[in-house]
């Protein structure tokens, strides 16, 4: 049985990820409307590999016999000032669900749950992924601040990315 201060907090989790799909699916859409195909892209196949990673915080309550609980997911924003201030929000938002993650693992060794401590290691290392991969994205624009040709490039570097569906 899964005690009941995990469940709930696990719970939460599948609300934060969807969240965080909601949040990169609007501003992907954002990146569309602005005519940056690539960056929109980008943002695609970050919302969806989010909602993966809300199936599996679905998928592992149900295998530990618990109660799956959706709870409301709250408005994401759909303006930002500059492609350079959506990245530094995702990093925000990123470092925010890191925080989240470094919690439960918390909560996993309070409760000495050591198959929930396990599952987590994977979200762990992920989050490391998710943050570098930001970080990376934000000093390039940094770095071709202002220039079109720099947005145009990287619009097309962007563009590459290509969902790879978790497996579970
Ligand atoms: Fe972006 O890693 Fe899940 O939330």
């Amino acid at each position: 049985m899964l005690n009941e201060k995990m469940k709930n907090a696990l719970n939460k989790q599948i609300n934060e990820e969807i969240y965080s799909a909601y949040l990169y699916l609007s501003m992907s859409a954002y990146f569309e409307s602005t005519g940056l195909k690539g960056f929109a892209n980008w943002m695609m196949v970050q919302y969806k590999e989010e909602m993966d990673h809300a199936m599996k915080f679905y998928r592992y309550l149900l295998s530990r016999g618990a109660e799956v609980k959706l709870l409301a997911i709250k408005e994401p924003p759909n303006k930002w000032k500059s492609p350079l201030h959506v990245f530094e929000e995702t990093l925000k938002h990123e470092q925010y669900i890191t925080k989240c993650i470094n919690e439960l693992v918390d909560i996993a060794e309070e409760v000495k749950d050591r198959a929930t401590y396990n599952f987590l290691q994977w979200f762990i290392d992920e989050q490391v992924e998710e943050e570098e991969n930001d970080r990376e994205i934000i000093d390039k624009l940094k770095l071709i601040e202002g220039s079109k040709h720099g947005i145009f490039m990287l619009d097309k570097d962007l563009g590459q990315r290509q969902y790879v569906p978790e497996t579970e």
